[in-house]
C-alpha cells in the first residue's frame, strides 16, 4: 500500500525530496517576473483567490497583480484606506462635516436646514425664536416641528415671555424687583449677594482696635475688648454705639426709669397748673361772705390801738 505524499517546492534546486522522491516545480516565475502555473507552466496565477480587496472592493485579476475597484468611502491598493469625504466640503448652509470610517454625515444643528447634505430649510429656517432670548433653535424632522431654548429668565414657545422670577421669593434678605429676563434684590442693611443670602462680614475691614476680637454680626459688630484695657465689649450698630456688661442692665432699665421720671415730672407740672387755675377762680373777694362776716379789715388796722386821750 502507498500513500502519496505530496510537499509544494518553489524550487527542486538542492534536490529537496528524500527517498528518491520525484520533484515538480507548480509555479514559475518567468524572466519578466510573471508567475504562472500548471503542468505546462500555461496558466497565469490568479491574484485575486487570496482576496486582497476589502471593504468590498471588487477585484480585478492582472499578470502578477491585481486591482480594486472599492466601494464608496474606500480607497488604497486594497480598500483599506477610508476616504475623507469632507475634504469635497459636501455639507451645505453650515452644515458640519463629520467624517467617519467609510462615510462622512452632516451636522445640521443649529442650522435650521435638514436633509443628508443639510440642503432643504427646516422649520428652525425662518429663525422663529426670539433673536436675543433665545439661545438655539432644535428642529425635529419627523414632524416638521420645533423648540427654542430660551435664555435664562425668559419662557413661552418663542422665548418671548418674561419669567417673574419674584413669584419664588429669591430674595432671601431684601426686596425682589422683577425686570425684563432678570431679576434684582435690595438687600436689607447687613446683607450682599444677588439673592442677599450672605452675610456682611463687618470683622472685614479688622475695625478693632488694640487687639480686640471682631465678632461678626448682623450689620454689626463687636469688639470683644477684654485684656485690652478697655471696657469689655463695644457693639457698633444703628441702635447701639456702645455697650459694656456692667452697663448692661440700664440699656434695658433706664429707658423705664426715665419714662417714669418723665411721668412724674408731668404730673408735677399738671398739679402746679391746676393749683394756680383753681386760685384765679376762687379769689379772696366773695360779696356773699362779706355779707355775713362783713368786710373784712386789715389786720393792721384792726390792731392798731385808738390814739390816746388827753387828759387837760
Ligand atoms: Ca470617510
Ligand atoms: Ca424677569
Ligand atoms: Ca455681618
Amino acid at each position: 500500500m502507498y500513500h502519496l505524499m505530496f510537499k509544494v517546492w518553489e524550487s527542486c534546486d538542492n534536490t529537496p525530496c528524500e527517498n528518491n522522491g520525484e520533484c515538480h516545480v507548480t509555479n514559475v516565475t518567468n524572466a519578466n517576473g510573471v508567475r504562472f502555473t500548471g503542468d505546462q507552466c500555461e496558466t497565469n496565477i490568479d491574484d485575486c483567490v487570496v482576496q486582497p480587496c476589502l471593504k468590498n472592493g471588487t477585484c480585478i485579476d492582472l499578470i502578477n497583480d491585481h486591482l480594486c475597484n472599492c466601494t464608496d468611502g474606500w480607497d488604497g491598493t486594497n480598500c483599506n484606506i477610508d476616504r475623507n469625504e469632507c475634504d469635497t466640503q459636501p455639507c451645505q448652509n453650515g452644515g458640519q462635516c463629520e467624517n467617519n470610517e467609510g462615510s462622512f454625515r452632516c451636522n445640521c444643528y443649529q442650522t435650521g436646514y435638514q436633509g443628508q447634505l443639510c440642503q432643504y430649510p427646516g422649520p428652525c429656517a425662518s429663525q422663529p425664536c426670539h433673536y436675543i432670548n433665545s439661545d438655539y433653535c432644535t428642529q425635529f424632522i419627523q414632524n416638521n416641528s420645533y423648540i427654542c431654548t430660551c435664555k435664562s429668565g425668559w419662557s413661552g414657545s418663542n422665548c418671548d415671555t418674561d419669567i417673574n422670577e419674584c413669584l419664588n421669593n429669591p430674595c432671601k434678605n431684601g426686596t425682589c424687583n422683577n425686570n425684563n429676563g432678570s431679576y434684582s434684590c435690595a438687600c436689607m442693611p447687613g446683607f450682599t449677594g444677588t439673592n442677599c443670602d450672605f452675610d456682611i462680614d463687618e470683622c472685614a475691614t479688622t475695625p478693632c482696635k488694640n487687639g480686640g476680637k471682631c465678632i461678626n454680626g448682623l450689620n454689626k459688630y463687636t469688639c470683644n475688648c477684654s485684656g485690652t484695657g478697655e471696657l469689655a465689649y463695644f457693639i457698633h450698630d444703628p441702635q447701639f454705639q456702645r455697650l459694656t456688661p456692667d452697663n448692661n442692665l440700664w440699656i434695658i432699665v433706664g429707658p423705664v426709669v426715665a419714662g417714669v421720671l418723665l411721668i412724674i415730672v408731668i404730673g408735677i407740672v399738671i398739679f402746679i397748673m391746676m393749683a394756680r387755675s383753681k386760685r384765679a377762680t376762687r379769689g379772696t373777694y366773695s360779696p356773699s361772705r362779706q355779707e355775713i362776716s362783713g368786710s373784712r379789715v386789715e389786720l393792721g388796722n384792726v390792731m392798731k390801738p385808738p390814739p390816746e386821750e388827753r387828759l387837760i
